[in-house]
């Protein structure tokens, strides 16, 4: 992860602003967030260099009608508060990922784990693509930026990015990416976009206010 998110930096130019103008927060915070059964747990749990902390419940038959993973079968547990893991991207630089829960009934926990965020990724499952419309709003409203990634069930690409796009909506500054949620480079690569819009808002930010 560090040394690819460093490359990229370099690439954008960030690498050769000063200091000062960086304001890069020691501590990132990430939100990844989704519908029901999109691949959180697996997308954190693929790319935490600690074991991720999860919060997850057996998935009850008093639930059934209610939570729809839709066309995965055999899905035993679901997140009930959030999951948590880290990345160390650089000696001052930690990433810190928050899964939400997916079923609505828990969305109030969304507010207190996003708190504080750089930004967010919504995982999409294109075969639910309603599902993520929450997330997408969610994040539209706090004005953070964000990376639409749709999670490679079966590793097969249902739709193409461009229709997911359109489908959605989402602002052209947001890229919208295919990943496998179990792969870890596939993460990685979602998290490095996700930083580098979050760093490029923040370059903006303070030029703005330098004025
Ligand atoms: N084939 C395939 N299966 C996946 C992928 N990502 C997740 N899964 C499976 O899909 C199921 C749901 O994944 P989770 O990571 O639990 O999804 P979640 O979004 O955390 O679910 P909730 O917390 O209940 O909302 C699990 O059985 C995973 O093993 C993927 O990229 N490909
Ligand atoms: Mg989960």
């Amino acid at each position: 992860m560090e040394s690819v998110l460093s490359d990229r930096l370099r690439q954008t130019g960030w690498g050769a602003a000063p200091r000062a103008v960086r304001q890069v927060p020691v501590a990132m915070k990430v939100v990844v967030a989704g519908g029901f059964a999109v691949g959180k747990t697996t997308f954190v749990g693929a790319i935490s260099e600690i074991d991720p902390l999860r919060t997850e419940a057996q998935i009850t038959v008093e639930s059934l009608g209610i939570d729809n993973a839709g066309p995965i079968n055999g899905k035993t547990g679901t997140t009930v508060a959030m999951d948590f893991g880290r990345i160390t991207i650089g000696p001052d630089m930690v990433l810190y990922l928050f899964g939400t829960p997916g079923q609505d009934r828990f969305w109030f926990m969304w507010d207190e784990l996003a708190r504080g965020s750089i930004g967010g990724v919504v995982l999409v499952d294109t075969r639910r693509l309603e599902d993520c419309f929450p997330a997408v709003d969610y994040f539209e409203a706090l004005d953070v930026p964000f990376v639409v990634a749709c999670n490679l069930f079966d590793g097969v690409a249902t739709h193409h990015p461009r229709e997911v796009r359109e489908a959605l909506r989402v602002p052209s500054n947001t890229p919208v990416v295919l990943c496998d949620a179990r792969r870890k480079s596939h993460v990685q690569e979602t998290l490095v976009l996700l930083v580098e819009g979050a760093l490029r808002k923040a370059t903006a930010a303070s030029g703005r206010s330098a004025r």
